[in-house]
């Protein structure tokens, strides 16, 4: 098992990489280049700048995300062949430069969303909130406004400012789409991009859809079990994977999170483990890592996870996932360096005792 942490470079981030290579085992950081517009490539240069500093830190970076995915592709316009081009240089110069990981997602318009980028807790914190109706009431250009007013000017990822100008006409778009043409349309990304993912031994994993459920009559894509065989038989190979995020999956009630790492495990390339309160059946906030701490049984996921093999078959990248900010912290939204800390802790306490109470059954 490695344990990272996501980063955002050039004076993007609060947290240095310095102080994320003083938080116990971490191997390395998640790395991006969101100052590339969406669909242009990421050159060979772009991504040696990014990773000198990240080596130069005593710190890898086997893992990228995200590199987003052009919405003429997710649209299946005729000049989408362009951004794929673009796609499959940008996953050769990726594997070349030593990263086997490529955490993406193909939600349309808008990455994930939330009502409250710090609500305060109890214990004086702040984590980022969703309620249900406070988003739908809401046009996804007040939510973004929301979203960016809350940012501390940090960048958003998934937000960019060229995403935000054509939302409502993209929104329009997808009114008359059925769900199978949006399959149809990942379907045909994966088929040209997958051959060449395997060739630059870089294994791609999709993240669900954060939330898991539909907003503004947009298709949905990694939301549930079903939904991920769907997804996984869309292209066979084992490069064709999925990053298991236990917050965005977890929200779902019904979604059985160690079932479903134990059925989808040889697929899943890379782990974001946290956990989430559940404040009704589609509202929810962003809590501490720990079990106790939230809705979620973090023992039964990440055992779970262990049994599945997840660090047997292939390296097994983890990282927590958003933390709330403590200590007076001020940092990106969910990505602040204090609670995110404990949370990589955490989880490799826990990786530590499932492994030492017998672990896989065939040691
Ligand atoms: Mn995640």
């Amino acid at each position: 098992m490695k344990m990272i942490l996501r980063w955002f470079p050039f004076g993007d981030d609060s947290v240095t990489l310095d102080q994320i290579r003083q938080i116990p085992e971490i191997t390395g950081v998640a790395g991006c280049l969101p100052k590339i517009p969406v669909g242009e490539e990421w050159t060979a240069e772009d991504i040696a700048a990014l990773k000198s500093t990240v080596i130069a830190a005593g710190l890898e970076m086997e893992v990228i995300e995200s590199v987003n995915i052009h919405e003429d592709i997710k649209k299946g316009l005729p000049t989408r062949d362009r951004y794929i081009d673009n796609y499959i240089k940008t996953i050769t110069n990726l594997g070349a430069a030593g990263v086997r990981v490529l955490c993406y997602n193909f939600m349309p318009v808008m990455d994930w969303a939330r009502s409250d980028l710090a609500k305060p807790l109890p214990d004086g914190s702040t984590a980022m909130a969703y309620v249900h109706d406070e988003v739908v009431k809401m046009n996804p250009d007040l939510i973004a406004k929301a979203m960016a007013g809350q940012s501390r000017g940090y960048s958003l990822p998934g937000w960019e400012p060229e995403r935000l100008s054509l939302m409502a006409a993209d929104i329009e778009y997808y009114q008359s789409f059925t769900q199978e043409m949006y399959w149809s349309n990942m379907k045909y990304f994966l088929d040209a991009v997958i051959p060449a993912a395997r060739a630059a031994n870089v294994r791609m994993a999709i993240h669900p859809d954060d939330p898991p459920w539909p907003l503004f009559g947009l298709p949905k894509v990694i939301t549930d079990a079903e939904r991920i065989r769907v997804f996984l038989s869309l292209n066979d190979s084992p490069y064709n994977g999925i990053t298991f995020c236990t917050g965005s999956l977890g929200v779902n009630g019904a979604n059985d999170l160690p079932a479903m790492l134990r059925e989808f495990g040889g697929r899943i390339h890379f782990a974001h483990i946290r956990n989430v309160r559940k404040l009704g059946e589609k509202d929810f906030e962003e809590s501490a890592h720990p079990t106790a701490s939230g809705s979620l049984d973090m023992f039964g996921i990440v055992k779970a996870l262990y049994e599945s093999g997840f660090d047997k078959r292939f390296t097994g990248y983890i990282r927590p996932d958003h933390g709330r900010m403590i200590w007076g912290e001020r940092a990106r939204p969910g990505y602040g360096l204090y609670d995110r800390a404990l949370g990589a802790v955490y989880i490799e306490g826990l990786w530590e005792a499932i492994g030492k109470m017998g672990g896989h059954k065939d040691d």
